[in-house]
């Protein structure tokens, strides 16, 4: 339906696609900035009741994607108005080095009642991984966990748990009986756990740095996210290295304390959609599949 060009560069490379979610007030705006190595979003998006905002590498004014795949040219003050209802997502352009990486999409709350199946199917078939969000204060709740039951296992073994929030959590003892609870009940599920704290990671952002144990859980998480998208067990490629911290440091402690050990998935494998499967039974046939602006469809790099 939708013929024409991307408008910006970079997008005829196929740029595996990244679906923030978790509940409401969960931090994935706060790290959807952290990505972007911004202090200040773009848009507004800590806003709440924002559609999804889909972010790529490139210039450009944003694009909203309606509910009948109508796309329509916005400024970028006009980002935070842009209605839930009816609209698919917000695709918005950033100069951000991790956009060179993969596109990520910074979802409304899955708690949230806007959060219809309208807006899963049109996003989550498309992603071909997930950064979970879940605030160490009330961590992991059985909505959160009957959400994720539904998504695809190539999806889940691609997918990073963030428990953010996790400086709320004063002693180390409940940091690590947290760690181990989350541990027990996402088993097999999640490709690593990463305890963070978004706000440390922003004001390094702020600041320049990428000193905190909140910057360094962040790179931690998002180094495992890209190996396993690029389906390597091991370490990183020479390049990728380079875009990722070294967590050789004693800094890094903290960070590497909490995390899991790897759930290395086992082989090769063409991307697979995340379709909650629940979502998907009564909605797929809504669905609609929107221009692909980022090349061909479902191959991860
Ligand atoms: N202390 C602390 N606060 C955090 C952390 N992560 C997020 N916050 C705060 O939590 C609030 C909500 O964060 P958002 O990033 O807007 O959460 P969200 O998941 O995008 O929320 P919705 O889009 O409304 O679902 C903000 O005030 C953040 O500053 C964290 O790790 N530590
Ligand atoms: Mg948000």
């Amino acid at each position: 339906m939708m013929t024409s060009e991307a408008p910006m560069e970079g997008a005829a490379v196929s740029k595996p696609k990244v679906a923030i979610l978790g509940e409401f007030s969960s931090g994935k705006s706060t790290l959807s900035n952290v990505l972007l190595e911004r202090v200040t979003s773009p848009v507004r998006v800590t806003a709440t009741q924002v559609p999804p905002i889909w972010y790529t590498y490139g210039i450009g004014d944003p694009i909203v994607v309606d509910s009948d795949g109508v796309e329509t040219e916005i400024s970028i003050e006009e980002v935070a108005s842009v209605p839930v209802e009816g609209t698919q997502y917000i695709r918005v352009f950033v100069e951000a080095p991790i956009l060179e990486q993969l596109d990520f999409i910074d979802m409304p709350g899955s708690s949230d009642p806007n959060m219809s199946p309208d807006i899963w199917n049109a996003i989550l078939p498309q992603a071909d991984a997930v950064i979970w969000c879940t605030p160490a204060t009330q961590a992991w709740r059985q909505t959160e966990a009957a959400i994720w039951e539904e998504i695809d296992p190539d999806v889940q073994e691609r997918s990073v748990l963030l428990v953010t929030r996790i400086d709320k959590v004063l002693s180390d003892k409940d940091r690590a009986k947290l760690m181990k609870r989350m541990r027990r009940e996402t088993t097999g599920t999640f490709r690593d756990i990463f305890a963070v704290d978004l706000m440390s990671a922003s004001k390094d952002v702020e600041a320049g740095t990428k000193a905190s144990t909140g910057s360094e859980a962040v790179e931690a998480a998002i180094e495992t996210l890209l190996n396993g998208l690029t389906d390597e067990p091991g370490p990183a490629t020479e390049s990728d290295a380079d875009a990722v911290a070294d967590h050789g440091d004693p800094g890094a402690e903290a960070a590497k304390v909490l995390r899991l050990q790897d759930h290395t998935p086992g082989v090769t494998r063409a991307p697979t959609n995340v379709i909650p499967r629940r979502v998907s039974a009564d909605g797929l046939t809504t669905m609609r599949r929107p221009r692909r602006t980022t090349g061909t469809g479902g191959s991860a790099v």
